[in-house]
This record gives C-alpha cells, sequence and structure tokens, in this order.
C-alpha cells in the first residue's frame, strides 16, 4: 500500500468522484476513471492490477430488479421442499445408513434452485426450446422433494430414494441412463458439469447460426459447487466461453465456503478468487455476498470499516462465525472495531444471527438472476454466497463435518421444523413424514401457476426426437469395390464416407465433423473450405491461404467444429451434439475424430457420462493399433482404447480392416441409432496404413455388424507331408482371427500356413468386444435356463460350421481384447497381441517385437497344432528357425 502523502489532496479527489456520481450517474464516473487510470500508465505511474471488486454484492441494493413474486408464499414452499428434502435422507438411512445421501448441499442451496423454478426456468414448450439445467449431482434430494410437491413423484418413489434396481425409486444423483424421461445431465462426477455445460451453450448458438432450430431465448444454467471449482475441467473451458461470448450461458457457483473434508479456501476467499479467474476470462461475474439484512449496516457504514472487516476476514473465520450464533458473531466479526459493535448496538443477538448471506436471500438472487439473464455478449458467473447445512444447526450447520450427515436427531428437527415454520406436531417428528401441500391451497395453486407459466414441470428429459432418412448402403458404393492396386487407408475411406454424407441431400445438414486441430493429421482440410469451421464471427481476416483451393474458410454457418488442442473440450462437444435430439429435438450426427490414444483414456469419464447421456454419435480413433502408427512412440501408438471403449455399456465399438467394413458399420450405426432411435454411440478405429482393399463379399454385411464373418476359406492343400494324398487324409486346419491392419499379417500367415501343408480358415473380426457380449447373453440365457435346447452364441455359430482345428486370434491390441471370447471358443485358442509399451520403429520391427506378424501367427498356429497332437512338435520348432525367430528375445509384455 502507498502511503497518503496529503490527505487533504485526497479528499478532495474523493468529493470530484462523489459528485459525479451524484450528477452524472455511475456511468460517468466509471469513464472518467478509465480515462484516469490510461493516462497514469502513459506517464508510467505504477497503476496495479486487481481483477476484484470489494468485497460486497455487485449489484448494489437500488439498483436490482424487484422480486415480482409472493415471497410469503414461496418461503413456504420452500420450507416444505427442505423439509422433504430432509425426510427423503433420513427415511433411506433409517434402517441402516447403507444408502447414503446428502442433506447439507442442498439446504444451503434452496434458494438458488428455488428462484430458478419459480421465475426463470422454461421447460420446453410452444415459442421455447427450454432452458438446460446442471444440477450440482448431490442435491438431488431437493429436486424430488420439488417435484413431489408438484405431484409429479409418488410417496413411495421417494421411500424408495436410492433403490433404483427393478426400477422403482429415485436415482441417487442425476442419471439420465436410470431416470430418462427425467433427469437431462449427468453431473456428479466434478467438474465435468462445467465443461459439458459450457458446449452445450455453444451448441445451441451453433444449431441457431445454422439455422436447425431456434435456441435464441434459451438458457443453459449450471449449479456448481464451490469446491468442484478445484477441478481443472472446471475452469478449463471457461475462456473459450468468454472469447464465444455465450451470453447464454449461466455458471451459479453455491459458494457455501465447505466441500467435503473441510473448507475450500479456510486461508483465503473463495468468492474473491474466482472473482478473478472469471473476470480474466471475460466472463460477467455477479457477486451475492449479502442478504438484505445487511444493506443498512454497509449504507451506515461511512469510513469503510465494515467492509475493511468485511475483506480481512477469511473463509474459515465466516464458516465458524455461521457455526456458531449471533452473540459469538457480535465479538468475533463485529467486535474486532469498537465502531463496528456500536453499529449493531441496538441489534439483538438473534437479529446479527439472523443476518442471512446472499445466497439465502430471494431478493438478492432473484436481482442476480435477472441481470444474468439479460446480460449480453458475455456469459455470466453468479458467486452466491451461502451457509452448508443452512438450518441443520447443531447437525451441522458450517461444521466441517455436514457434508456427510446422514442423521438428525429429535431435537435438531424440531428445532429444524420452528425454524422454517413447518407445520408437523410433535408426536410426528419420529416419522419424518413426507408434507404434500393441500389440493386447495394457495401454495399448490402458486406453484401449479408458477410453472404452467414457465411451460410446465422440470427436470424433463426428451427421450426420442425424429427420425432420420439413413442413406442405402449403396450411398457408400465407392467403398464398397476393391481399390484394385490403388493403396488407401480406412481413415481415408472414412473421410470419404463423411464426405459423402455432408452431401447427402436430407442428411448432410445434420452432420456434425468435430476435430481437436488433427484435420490435416486425417486428411480431411478438403472440409474446411468445402463446409467452412463454424465461427460466431464468421472471418475477421483474409486468410493466409486463401488463394488456395482449400483454404482455411471460417464462417458463421461452419458446419465443423473446430476445436484446437483440446481433447476433453472436443468430447464435450461432441457430448452436445450427440445429445441435440433429446435437448433440443433436433437429432444431430457428430463424427469425432482424433488420436485415438488422447480419446478413451484421456476423457474416460466423459466417455462414460456420454453413455450414461444416452449420447448418439460416432467416436473415430484415428492412428489406431499399437503397431500401426509407428513413428509416433510410447504416448502415441494404442493398443488399448478398445479395452476401455468395451468398459461403457452402450458404445459399440469396432476395430475394421477394410473401407467397406467401415462403410457397413457406419450405415449400421446410422440406421440403429437415427432411424432406430437406439441409446448407444459407435467407437471405430482408422487405421493410416496404406493397402489395396478388396470388394465387400456377398452377404457378410451382418456378420460385420455382428462382429465376425469368414473372409476367406482355407485351401485344403496338396501337402508335401500328406503326399498329395488329400482325400485319405484331411490336412490340419486353422481358424485364424484378426482385426484393424493385424487381420492383414493374419490372412499372408494363411498363405505361411499353406505352404506347410496346413489349411487355416481366416475371419475377420470387426468386434471382438460385440462377440463377447452376445457370448455373455448366450451364456446367460443358457444357465437360466437349463432345460431348454442350449443355444449358441454367435461365435460357436461361426466356428460350429467349421472343421476341428485350434483358433488363434490377432490383433493390433492387448491380448485381453481378442481374450474376450475365449469362453465361446471351444477349442485349442491361442490369442496374440500388444501387450506392453510401445516405441517407434517401422510397422515391420514393431510387429516382430510385439509378435504379431505373420510368422508368429502361423507359429502360434503351428504350437496349437502341436498341442492338439496333430502335427509333431518339431514342425512347430522347424518353423520357428526358419522363420528367423529368435525364442530366446525379451518379452515385449515387460520390455
Ligand atoms: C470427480 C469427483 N471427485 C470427488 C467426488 C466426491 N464428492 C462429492 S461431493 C464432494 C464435495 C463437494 O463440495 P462442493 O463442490 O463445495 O459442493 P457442496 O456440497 O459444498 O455444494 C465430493 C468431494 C465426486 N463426486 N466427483
Ligand atoms: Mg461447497
Amino acid at each position: 500500500m502507498l502511503e497518503d502523502l496529503d490527505p487533504v489532496e485526497t479528499r478532495e479527489w474523493r468529493d470530484a468522484l462523489a459528485s459525479v456520481v451524484e450528477f452524472d450517474g455511475t456511468d460517468r464516473a466509471g469513464f472518467l476513471l478509465e480515462e484516469l487510470v490510461s493516462q497514469a500508465r502513459r506517464t508510467g505511474a505504477p497503476v496495479p492490477y486487481s481483477a476484484n471488486t470489494p468485497y460486497l454484492n455487485t449489484i448494489p441494493p437500488d439498483r436490482g430488479a424487484p422480486h415480482p413474486g409472493d415471497r410469503e408464499i414461496e418461503h413456504r414452499i420452500r420450507s416444505l421442499i427442505r423439509w422433504n428434502a430432509v425426510a427423503i435422507v433420513l427415511r433411506a438411512n433409517k434402517e441402516s445408513s447403507e444408502l447414503g445421501g446428502h442433506i447439507a448441499s442442498f439446504q444451503s442451496a434452496a434458494t438458488l434452485y428455488d428462484t430458478g423454478f419459480q421465475h426463470f426456468w422454461h421447460a420446453p414448450s410452444a415459442g421455447h426450446g427450454g432452458d438446460l439445467v446442471f444440477v450440482q449431482g448431490h442435491v438431488s434430494p431437493g429436486i424430488y422433494a420439488r417435484s413431489f410437491l408438484e405431484g409429479r413423484l409418488t410417496e413411495e418413489q421417494l421411500l424408495n430414494f436410492r433403490q433404483e434396481v427393478g426400477g422403482r425409486g429415485l436415482s441417487s444423483y442425476p442419471h439420465p441412463w436410470l431416470m430418462p424421461d427425467y433427469w437431462q445431465f449427468p453431473t456428479v462426477s466434478m467438474g465435468l458439469a462445467p465443461l459439458m455445460s459450457i458446449y452445450q451453450a455453444r451448441f445451441l448458438k451453433y444449431l441457431h447460426a445454422r439455422g436447425l432450430a431456434d435456441t435464441a431465448n434459451r438458457h443453459v444454467w449450471a449449479f456448481l459447487g464451490d469446491g468442484e471449482m478445484d477441478e481443472p475441467e472446471s475452469l478449463g473451458a471457461i475462456s473459450l466461453a468468454g472469447r464465444e461470448k455465450l451470453d447464454n450461458l449461466i455458471f451459479v457457483v453455491n459458494c457455501n465456503l465447505q466441500r467435503l473434508d473441510g473448507p475450500v479456501r479456510g486461508n483465503g476467499k473463495i468468492i474473491q478468487e474466482l472473482e478473478g479467474v472469471f473476470r480474466g476470462a471475460g466472463w460477467n461475474v455477479i457477486k451475492v455476498i449479502w442478504g438484505s439484512g445487511w444493506d443498512p449496516l454497509i449504507a451506515a457504514d461511512k469510513t469503510g470499516l465494515l467492509l475493511k472487516r468485511m475483506e480481512e476476514c477469511v473463509d474459515g473465520e465466516y464458516q465458524d462465525f455461521k457455526s456458531k450464533n449471533g452473540a459469538y458473531v457480535r465479538q468475533h466479526f463485529f467486535g474486532r472495531y469498537p465502531e463496528l459493535l456500536d453499529l449493531v448496538a441496538n441489534m439483538s443477538d438473534d437479529e446479527i444471527w439472523a443476518l442471512a448471506r446472499g445466497g439465502h436471500d430471494p431478493v438478492k438472487v432473484y436481482a442476480a438472476y435477472r441481470a444474468a439473464v439479460e446480460h449480453t455478449d458475455q456469459p455470466t458467473v453468479i458467486l452466491a454466497k451461502t451457509v452448508k447445512g443452512y438450518g441443520m444447526g447443531e447437525a451441522g450447520e458450517g461444521q466441517n463435518i455436514t457434508h456427510q450427515q446422514k442423521k438428525m436427531g429429535q431435537d435438531v428437527l424440531r428445532a429444524f421444523r420452528d425454524r422454517f415454520g413447518i407445520d408437523v406436531p410433535d408426536e410426528r417428528i419420529p416419522d419424518v413424514p413426507f408434507l404434500r401441500l393441500a389440493e386447495d391451497s394457495r401454495e399448490l395453486a402458486y406453484l401449479r401457476e408458477r410453472r404452467a407459466a414457465l411451460g410446465g414441470s422440470l427436470p424433463a428429459r426428451r427421450r426420442a426426437s425424429r427420425a432420420l432418412p439413413v442413406p442405402e448402403l449403396s450411398a457408400f458404393e465407392a467403398q464398397l469395390k476393391s481399390t484394385g492396386d490403388r493403396e488407401i487407408s480406412t481413415t481415408m475411406a472414412f473421410v470419404r464416407i463423411l464426405t459423402t454424407l455432408l452431401r447427402d441431400k436430407q442428411l448432410g445438414r445434420h452432420v456434425v465433423p468435430i476435430v481437436p486441430d488433427e484435420s490435416r493429421t486425417f486428411g480431411m482440410e478438403g472440409l474446411f473450405r468445402q463446409f467452412g469451421i463454424f465461427s460466431q464471427v464468421g472471418q475477421l481476416y483474409q486468410p493466409e491461404d486463401a488463394k488456395q483451393l482449400m483454404y482455411y474458410k471460417e464462417d458463421t454457418s461452419g458446419q465443423l467444429l473446430q476445436e484446437g488442442i483440446n481433447e476433453a473440450g472436443a468430447m464435450s462437444s461432441w457430448i452436445a451434439a450427440a445429445t441435440s435430439y433429446s435437448v433440443s429435438d433436433t437429432p444431430m450426427i457428430p463424427f469425432y475424430i482424433y488420436y485415438s490414444m488422447f480419446g478413451f483414456q484421456r476423457v474416460g469419464d466423459l466417455a462414460w457420462a456420454a453413455g450414461d447421456s444416452r449420447a448418439r454419435g460416432f467416436l473415430l480413433g484415428g492412428t489406431a493399433g499399437r503397431t500401426t502408427l509407428n513413428g509416433e512412440g510410447l504416448q502415441h501408438e494404442d493398443g488399448h482404447s478398445h479395452l476401455i471403449s468395451a468398459t461403457v455399456p452402450n458404445c459399440v465399438s469396432y476395430d475394421p480392416t477394410f473401407s467397406y467394413e467401415v462403410a457397413v458399420i457406419v450405415r449400421d450405426g446410422l440406421r440403429r441409432m437415427y432411424a432406430e432411435q437406439e441409446d448407444v454411440y459407435y467407437y471405430i478405429t482408422l487405421m493410416n496404413e496404406n493397402y489395396p482393399h478388396p470388394a465387400l463379399p456377398e452377404g457378410v454385411e451382418q456378420g460385420i455388424a455382428a462382429g465376425m464373418y469368414l473372409f476367406r476359406e482355407g485351401q485344403a492343400p496338396t501337402s508335401r507331408r500328406n503326399g498329395g494324398n488329400a482325400a485319405t487324409k484331411a490336412a490340419p486346419r486353422v481358424q485364424l482371427l484378426g482385426s484393424g491392419t493385424i487381420l492383414r499379417e493374419v490372412i499372408a500367415a494363411a498363405d505361411l500356413l499353406a505352404e506347410l501343408g496346413v489349411a487355416a480358415d481366416v475371419w475377420s473380426c470387426p468386434s471382438f468386444t460385440e462377440l463377447a457380449r452376445d457370448g455373455m447373453a448366450t451364456d446367460r440365457w443358457n444357465m437360466f435356463n437349463p432345460e431348454q435346447p442350449r443355444r449358441q452364441s454367435y461365435v460357436e455359430q461361426c466356428l460350429a460350421g467349421r472343421p476341428d482345428g485350434p483358433v488363434v486370434a490377432a490383433t493390433d491390441y492387448m491380448r485381453a481384447f481378442a481374450e474376450q471370447i475365449r469362453p465361446y471358443v471351444p477349442r485349442h485358442f491361442r490369442v496374440l497381441g500388444t501387450d506392453g509399451f510401445g516405441r517407434s520403429d517401422y510397422r515391420r520391427a514393431l510387429r516382430e517385437h510385439f509378435e504379431v506378424d505373420r510368422r508368429f501367427v502361423a507359429v502360434a498356429a503351428l504350437a496349437e497344432l502341436a498341442a492338439e497332437g496333430s502335427i509333431p512338435a518339431a514342425t512347430v520348432t522347424k518353423a520357428i528357425a526358419s522363420y528367423g525367430i529368435d525364442p530366446n528375445k525379451p518379452n515385449p509384455a515387460r520390455a
């Protein structure tokens, strides 16, 4: 702090400012100050930068929009909701605390939600597409409590809170998978809601700009915890929201100063910290710190001492005050300075205790929300200060233990009842009854009138939208033909399929290509000019490559979403597009293509949330395969994304080899997701290795989709060993399975085996994961139907038609990928795969290193034939030697 060298002069400047404010208003005052600051900076005066404003409400008392509701009625409604929310958790934990649930978080946020429900959030209705509300996961009891009052949920459902098996109860947290007509957004994995909500808001702008849906009056509201803001994902995309001027986005951060273990910022102030961060990112920040009761005290604070006290207290102290009582606040907050004690001298301890925080004051919250929805050109964050466990008294108010508190004793419940004026007689307190509003009550009429005015009840989720006309497979004719000698990659095949879809008269508009700064990697730069890159401001510069055919074109109606180096953001962008059928009744077909290594393992939690969200769309893992993307090394070469994708129950994944397989899979995905409206999404790996592609064999489409088809039948060789007497002694035979580029090694292995007199049938297996899922389902059916004829899994059906002999599978993924089908292979079965860290080298060297090239496939087949007794073990030894394989080479899984 600089010293005040001339207090009289200082006073003159202050007075001058005060008179400007009085006669010309605050805007003029702000203008003059900016001029002065700018002038001072030019002279080199040290003008310190501060991203913060004083620790006061952003909206002064006389500036806020007045609350239009009946505050008494609203208070009574809110009190009942508070009670029922407590009852839901207490009753779920009556017998044992096995089920859990949270009380304190909702109690701190009740006014924040209620104000939205009563006055702001539109349900989808005529003339309004509906606002999108991301509810903080663990406040779900509060939301159920309101739905109960509205008559949308039964007492039985409340009693079954967190008992979701069999669909009888209410889900612990917001899960569209479990309550598909109710919850829109899964939020409880902290940090995902802030990230996903930003992209939902941006996608609404995209739909509007492209003329696909009118989203102009819709807002996205994300309710977040102050502790949750510590997740990197929470803040990771806020600069995008600022840059893109997402004025349809409102964050409400419930600053109850606590997280699970203790204070969020005991030694600092979370509100001030977040204010600085969001202002720096270009957001409109509205702080709602003090309730109306503080207004006269702040107005009377002529010396600024009250503000000084407010600013010097850290959150740890503020939390402590609210865990005590009015006398304690008088002594420890006001008591620091005698003048402040004077300020509250005529207030009782109870009155001091009743000085509420801004987030508990409907008037302050309403004014903030109104200002937020009216603000243009910037997203808004509302930082609302509250008390965690508000009203819970001794059971947890402001206490470090409050987050986990699932019990409230009789005395505490009685105190809670009295504090909120709830009508429950003493003798009924032990039952913690669920309370309804009387049919003829003013409260119920009010509640209904408010929701009717806003278009209906929320939360509500749309399950299905209109079906889209999906093209016939023949639309991808070029991909179904042989490429002859021309060598292409599956990535190139995919880009052509994508281009065909983009040009499709009916479907094209719905296609959303998404890239995280990798278009050139995948040969997609041709799409820039043809379809444009979405930008809300168009292109304010002439691109450097403007004269070229495929220049970098940004456009207000661009179709491509270029997300920059930001996989988490791009994935959230994909989720927004993939849920557009539900959120905006506008089915969209997103294709997000990225380095497969930076997909499921990088943003796995978002992939899981996408499953919960019932997202529909395509993920394309480009440059896939541990040995296929060869020069990039250990952190690029993916040999396991298929294992992670298999963990998402409604993710259907494929590892195709040939261009026609990609076409069949994409077309089948379109059919399932956009014609049948199944809630699945597709993960397809694509490779950058070039090779010739054969034509679509006849009748294999279903096999491709199911995950396996006979690609080539092994010729019964006129083997030397059999002396050309194949008719009398059948040649030994194996079944070879493969996927991705390694299928080509498998095909080559069949040729090697033929030279040794072994017949090999070759199967292309585009999805070991789908095969395994079918196998498990069949197995389960058999277990439960012991007296019925046994059903065969699809793998068994395929193999049943083939002569006996061992099975070998090889892929460019870890062994566990193909191992998934072992239970359904009732034969000798050996799996090859790429376990171990990748590294950079030629593909040939890598496939040798990981033991997945044709020679190893052939040796594996021979080894199994020997184990079966069909050939002598010496044949295997001989093959190992003749192929030049070093049997003592280090194990790649450990190297
Ligand atoms: C990614 C993730 N990590 C941890 C948790 C467990 N968790 C649930 S609530 C919570 C504390 C939340 O504190 P805050 O964000 O301040 O919300 P409040 O309850 O105070 O409103 C934690 C740690 C989680 N749900 N998600
Ligand atoms: Mg908190």
